[in-house]
């Protein structure tokens, strides 16, 4: 059995991450299963989502860093039983969003290597897509609505994730320019770089 292919989009808030997930699920019919961090649907998820939507529910920052670790933590497992199954795992956010939404909120202790310290020995995707845009997040529907949906703190968390791939080497990452890009070009360019992994034949990586 040839083993699946563990594949990420990362990217900023409302960048169209979701709709080209569903995209390359959907490309890749049977064969490929989408999982999204946070899954808000475990008992984790669900204290993760209760962070980011009530404003009145307050973690100490190393707190819901490690909430969201273990959130992936928890799946791990089943990512990996599914991959040897042969099944295509399509990722929506994981590790460097982990990393960089922390070690953006600029607090004394959190860099990014200490965030990223929780993840080592999680599973590396085969090929990563960071989704980045120049601005315009703000006109995007709903923007605002969770926490971290701050026009300053995106800037931050934009720049932080690029300091997190200067630390965090990764030659399977690769950076899309969305702005001012429609959903259907996107996809397009994305799509050949899909199928370059598919058919690779891989080792198995952990970070
Ligand atoms: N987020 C997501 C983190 O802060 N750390 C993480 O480890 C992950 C996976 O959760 N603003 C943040 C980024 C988003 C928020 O994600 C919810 P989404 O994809 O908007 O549901
Ligand atoms: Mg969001």
């Amino acid at each position: 059995m040839v083993r699946g292919k563990l594949i990420l989009i990362e990217g900023l808030d409302r960048t169209g991450k979701s709709t080209q997930c569903e995209n390359v699920v959907n490309a890749l019919g049977n064969d490929a299963v989408l999982i999204k961090f946070p899954d808000r649907t475990t008992k984790i998820g669900q204290l993760i989502n209760q962070y980011l939507t009530d404003k009145d529910f307050e973690l100490p920052a190393q707190s819901i860093h490690l909430l969201f670790s273990a959130n992936r933590w928890e799946l791990k497992e089943e990512i990996h039983s599914m991959l040897k199954a042969g099944k295509h795992v399509v990722l929506d956010r994981y590790v460097y969003s982990g990393v960089a939404y922390s070690a953006a909120k600029g607090i004394q202790g959190m860099d990014i290597s200490w965030c990223f310290n929780p993840d080592k020995g999680l599973l590396k995707p085969d090929l990563t897509l960071f989704f980045s845009n120049s601005s315009n997040m703000r006109d995007r529907e709903g923007f605002g609505e969770e926490r971290y949906e701050k026009v300053e703190f995106q800037r931050q968390v934009r720049d932080t994730f690029f300091n997190v791939f200067d630390q965090i080497k990764d030659s399977n990452r690769i950076v899309i320019d969305v702005s001012d890009k429609s959903i259907d070009e996107v996809f397009s360019e994305i799509k050949p770089l899909i199928h370059d992994v598919i058919n690779k034949e891989l080792g198995e990586c952990v970070y």
